[in-house]
């Protein structure tokens, strides 16, 4: 049983490995702006947080936007999000 859940994981790992960062950024991108807003990115982490049955660390997900967001300007694109997507 707990194999199973752990295999179910690891795809669930992969697939998303897979999409690549540019596919991640289309589905986050909620408003179609070509950014990531803050909101928008919380709400991404909110969603991967409860796929895996955990609970949103926000102040945790909010540092790690600030960092990504090389220029502080409040939003990131998709060069920002891949670049520090590591
Ligand atoms: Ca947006
Ligand atoms: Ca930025």
């Amino acid at each position: 049983m707990k194999k199973t859940l752990i295999s179910i994981i690891c795809l669930a790992t992969a697939g998303s490995v897979l999409a690549g960062p540019a596919e991640n950024f289309k589905r986050a991108d909620k408003d179609k702006n070509g950014f990531i807003s803050k909101e928008e990115y919380l709400a991404m982490r909110k969603g991967y947080a409860e796929k895996k049955g955990g609970t949103q660390d926000v102040e945790k997900d909010g540092k790690t936007f600030a960092r990504k967001d090389a220029d502080k300007d409040g939003k990131l694109t998709l060069e920002e999000f891949s670049a520090s997507n590591k």
